[in-house]
């Protein structure tokens, strides 16, 4: 006999057990950005059929083109945070600084929230999978007033809750609270995500290496060595390490949380501290991979989740994955940089 479906929300609600004094907010914050997800999937799934895909012709201030489904996700995910009225601001990376929602329900909110609405959205006009990253704070500063921006300056060790949405082949929200990691995938038929991937685990190694290569002359002489590793025929498998880059962080993470693997974003000329952002996509990946038993480091072999953010928009060198490929990475690093 088949075991009964698990929905999201009846899980979410299941999970608020395992906190003794959760009053629900977490867990209400979680549904509403759950409902925003499936409202952005509905359009990045029509995005061939209407005229949404594109440009804005806008930049935004990391000085890249604005899409228009950026504009759409990062609006839907902001109406849900602000009508939640458990979140008090968001920062978001098409926003310069901080988003204070004053409402009185909203000012008495007691988290903050930062997204990346659509990650790799240089992908959309091709059809290949995006995805949202979220990260969720308790504020610091007192409840009943606006948010301030030391609310979102916080090592992601705070991080309560963290998780990414990726549209792909099919529709997951993956997330964790510190307790295991879970995938529900959106059944378009009734509209729910349901439990498919129950405490997920990064294997330890993998035969996976995911990074832009065309890079390579810019990297450092230890990931350099670490590449040309990869690409000796392993042993144990009798082949080299398979190199898989999609460009979208959230693809790349995915696949190889699943199956094994490493992704790199070293600094380059263009991003002299890596491309990725620490408060939008380091930190909650790096809560994730953590929670699955992987790791996460920047160019010093610093845990991401221990470094103190001094800019909202902040970029750090990523390495992130199994955890034995992450150790094997920092021992080139360390032998040769
Ligand atoms: P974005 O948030 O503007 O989409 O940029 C982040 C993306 C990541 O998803 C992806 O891994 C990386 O940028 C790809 O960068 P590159 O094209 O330099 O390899
Ligand atoms: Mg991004």
């Amino acid at each position: 006999m088949q075991s009964k479906v698990n929905t999201l929300n009846e899980f979410i609600i299941e999970r608020q057990a395992d906190f003794p004094y959760a009053k629900g907010e977490l867990s209400r914050l979680l549904t509403h950005i759950a409902l925003a997800a499936k409202v952005v999937n509905r359009e990045v799934n029509r995005a061939g059929l209407v005229d949404i895909l594109g440009s804005t012709g806008d930049i935004n201030v990391q000085g890249e083109t604005v899409q228009k489904l950026d504009d759409y996700a990062n609006e839907k995910f902001a109406i849900a945070l602000r009508g939640s009225s458990e979140c008090c601001g968001i920062a978001t990376e098409e926003s310069q600084d901080i988003i204070k929602f004053d409402s009185d329900m909203a000012k008495d909110g007691k988290y903050i929230v930062c997204i990346d609405p659509l990650d790799g959205s240089s992908n959309i006009d091709v059809n290949v999978s995006i995805g949202t990253i979220f990260s969720i704070y308790r504020r610091i500063s007192p409840r009943g007033h606006v948010a301030q921006i030391d609310d979102f300056l916080q090592e992601g060790t705070k991080q309560v809750a963290s998780g990414y949405v990726i549209f792909g082949s099919s529709t997951m929200l993956v997330y964790t609270t510190g307790r295991g990691v879970n995938g529900f995938t959106l059944d378009p038929s009734i509209g729910e995500f349901c439990l498919s991937h129950a405490d997920i685990q990064v294997p330890l190694s993998g035969n996976i290496y995911s990074v832009n290569e065309g890079n390579y002359k810019q990297f450092s002489s230890g990931v350099q060595k670490y590449i040309d590793h990869c690409k000796e025929v392993d042993a144990a498998t009798n082949r080299p390490y398979s190199a898989r880059y999609i460009g979208s962080l959230v693809a790349d993470f995915h696949r190889n949380l699943l199956k094994g693997g490493i992704y790199m974003y070293p600094p380059t000329k263009a991003y002299k501290t890596g491309k990725i952002r620490l408060l939008y996509e380091c930190n909650p990946m790096a809560m994730i991979i953590e929670q699955a038993g992987g790791m996460a480091v920047d160019n010093e072999g610093q845990r991401i989740l221990d470094l103190k953010p001094n800019d909202l928009h902040q970029r750090v060198p990523l390495y992130i994955g199994s955890r034995n490929m992450i150790i094997n990475l920092l021992d080139f690093i360390n032998q040769n940089d």
